[in-house]
Parts: structure tokens; C-alpha cells; sequence
């Protein structure tokens, strides 16, 4: 039992949670009561101390949930080291929003975010006018479809020891990229609608994979994510464009927010202007909200109770 506790929870369904111990064996297990009461929840990627239960049904029963280096409300995992944040290149129409959201995220919590442009293979898709917009910001590209064996290859090599989960938008192909990195079929994948352009929530829950050392976590597929859920304040937002960061301190003022100041360094260089209209619209979306409205951070480093005073889901 010692060398099973503690072990990485990899799903969790209905109250029920799969674990991986250190050995690599699984086993099933259900939650204390005290969690909920606590307002913590298990989460996938979670490391958590367990005793077996006697019910042969759960045969482990976690007790503690070890102190988490991160987490992410959306998709909802614990302790990554990498998110490959999946962005179609066309059908369904890339959601730039939740791509730049994702970015400032990872930055601001210590995930290295790679950027992972799918189905390249389709006509009319806007694979170059996306890494254009992006490359300025410094992040990882990769572009891929099912048959660049290459850019299977290195993403293989970026997740290598790592715990990484893919994030997107519904039917942009996470689940289809995942299986081919594996080279099997792990995950079911679906269709995106011809009426309405979406995805149709194939992947329903997070799941984590052993893969080359690490995991690789499938998620199902969001679209709304609010940056104030996460703890980004109007100040922080700069982390989630680098690219303007390296200018901002050319500003006339220090504390420009870059939203038309006298003086401001911006307007006079070139940022893409999709990302510069983003960052607009949220900062001022941000700065309208007053300190004491914001919710607690819900992705940090967590002291050592990990107590905290609010559900996820
Ligand atoms: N042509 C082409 N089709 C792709 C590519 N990637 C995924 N698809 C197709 O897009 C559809 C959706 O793919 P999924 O892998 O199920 O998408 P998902 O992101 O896992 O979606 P959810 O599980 O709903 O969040 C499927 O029909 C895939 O075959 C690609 O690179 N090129
Ligand atoms: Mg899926
Ligand atoms: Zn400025």
C-alpha cells in the first residue's frame, strides 16, 4: 500500500477516480465526504494520499490531496508542466479569444503553452495568417494534420517527461491528434456539424495517458473562458503579449495600459492587429472590475492546507 500512496489520479468520473501509483499500476478509488465540505475537489493530475477502503467496488479511498504547483479551471487538471493550446486553422473557425486567454494563463502560472495550429491538410485554411499573428508573442508553433508525420514527431519530443493537456475548442481535433501521437486508437473522436460549424463534444471528461515518460491528458472541448475565473487582473494581462510587453517600457508613462495614451509606444509599432484588438477589449473588460469583486485566484500555488472556498465544475 505505501508504494501505491501517493498516486496520481488520471480520471475521475461520478466520484469514482482512477489512479496511477508510482509503479505505474492503477487502481480505483472514491473521495472522502470532507472534500466537498472543504471545497476541494479531486482533480485530475492531482497527487493524493490514499488507504484502502475495504469496498471492493472502490478498494482505495483517497484521504489528502497533496499541495498542487498549478491548476486550470478549464479544462479542469492539476500539477501540468505544458498545454498544447489546439487551434483549427479552419472549420471549426479558430477562437482567437480563448487562444490569447489560454496564453496569458499559461504565462502568468508557469505552463509552457505550445501553440498547435490542426488541419493544415484542408483547403482555404489560415494556418500561415495564424503563426504570423503569433510568432511575434514567442510561443511554441507547431502545425500540424494526420498525415505530417513530422510534426508528430516533434511534438513527441516537446512532451517528453512532461505532464501536458491539450485544450480547444470543440472538434478542433485534440482527441485525433492524441491518438496519432500514441499511434492507436485511445480516444473515440467526432464530427464537426455542417450546420453550425462546432464540434460536438465527443471527449467528455479529462483523461490522463502515460506517454513517453510523462502523461498526456485529452479534455473536452470549451469555449467560454473568463480571465478574472483564473485571477488575471488588468495589470497581468501584458504577460499574455509579450510582444507588447517588450515595447511598453518606450511608453511616455510608466503604467501605460496601451489603450490610445499620449505617448503610448504602441501605437507606433507593428503588432498584429487582431492580437492588439484582443488585448484591448480585455484589458478594458478587466480594469472595470473592481479589486474586491474578483473571485480568488483559481490557479496558483497552493499553501500547504489547500484550503480554499471554492468548488470548480
Ligand atoms: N482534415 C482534417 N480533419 C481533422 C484534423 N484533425 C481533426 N480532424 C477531424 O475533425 C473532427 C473533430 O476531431 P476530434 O479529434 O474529435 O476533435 P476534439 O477537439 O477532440 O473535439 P471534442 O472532443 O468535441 O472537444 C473529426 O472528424 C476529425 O477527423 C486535421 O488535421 N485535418
Ligand atoms: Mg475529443
Ligand atoms: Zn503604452
Amino acid at each position: 500500500m505505501s508504494d501505491f500512496s501517493p498516486a496520481r489520479i488520471i480520471k475521475g468520473v461520478g466520484g469514482q477516480y482512477v489512479l496511477a501509483g508510482q509503479d505505474g499500476t492503477t487502481g480505483v478509488a472514491s473521495a472522502r465526504g470532507l472534500f466537498r465540505k472543504d471545497g476541494q475537489t479531486p482533480t485530475p493530475g492531482d497527487f493524493v494520499e490514499v488507504i484502502p477502503s475495504g469496498d471492493p467496488d472502490n478498494p482505495w479511498r483517497i484521504l489528502k490531496i497533496l499541495p498542487r504547483k498549478n491548476e486550470l479551471v478549464r479544462p479542469t487538471i492539476a500539477n501540468l508542466d505544458c498545454l498544447i493550446i489546439t487551434l483549427s486553422s479552419t472549420d471549426p473557425a479558430p477562437d482567437f479569444q480563448l487562444a490569447d486567454k489560454l496564453l496569458t494563463v499559461c504565462w502568468l502560472h508557469q505552463i509552457e503553452p505550445i501553440l498547435c495550429i490542426t488541419k493544415t491538410d484542408l483547403p482555404d485554411n489560415q494556418a500561415d495568417q495564424i503563426a504570423q499573428a503569433y510568432k511575434p508573442s514567442g510561443v511554441t508553433i507547431v502545425r500540424t494534420n494526420p498525415d505530417d508525420g513530422a510534426s508528430h514527431d516533434s511534438l513527441r519530443h516537446l512532451l517528453k517527461d512532461r505532464v501536458v493537456s491539450f485544450a480547444g475548442q470543440s472538434g478542433v481535433g485534440k482527441s485525433t491528434l492524441l491518438n496519432q501521437l500514441f499511434g492507436v486508437e485511445k480516444m473515440e473522436t467526432g464530427e464537426v456539424s455542417d450546420r453550425i460549424g462546432r464540434g460536438r463534444h465527443t471527449t467528455r471528461h479529462v483523461e490522463l495517458f502515460p506517454f513517453s515518460g510523462g502523461y498526456l491528458a485529452d479534455t473536452p472541448g470549451f469555449t467560454s473562458l473568463e480571465l478574472p475565473e483564473f485571477g488575471v487582473t488588468g495589470p497581468d494581462l501584458e504577460t499574455g503579449y509579450p510582444e507588447i510587453k517588450a515595447i511598453s517600457d518606450q511608453c511616455r508613462f510608466t503604467g501605460c495600459r496601451h489603450l490610445g495614451e499620449l505617448g503610448c509606444a504602441i501605437d507606433r509599432a507593428t503588432i498584429d492587429p487582431g492580437r492588439l484588438a484582443r488585448y484591448r477589449q480585455f484589458r478594458t473588460e478587466l480594469d472595470q472590475i473592481k479589486p474586491y469583486s474578483q473571485p480568488r485566484n483559481t490557479i496558483q500555488a497552493k499553501s500547504p492546507s489547500q484550503t480554499r472556498g471554492r468548488t470548480r465544475r
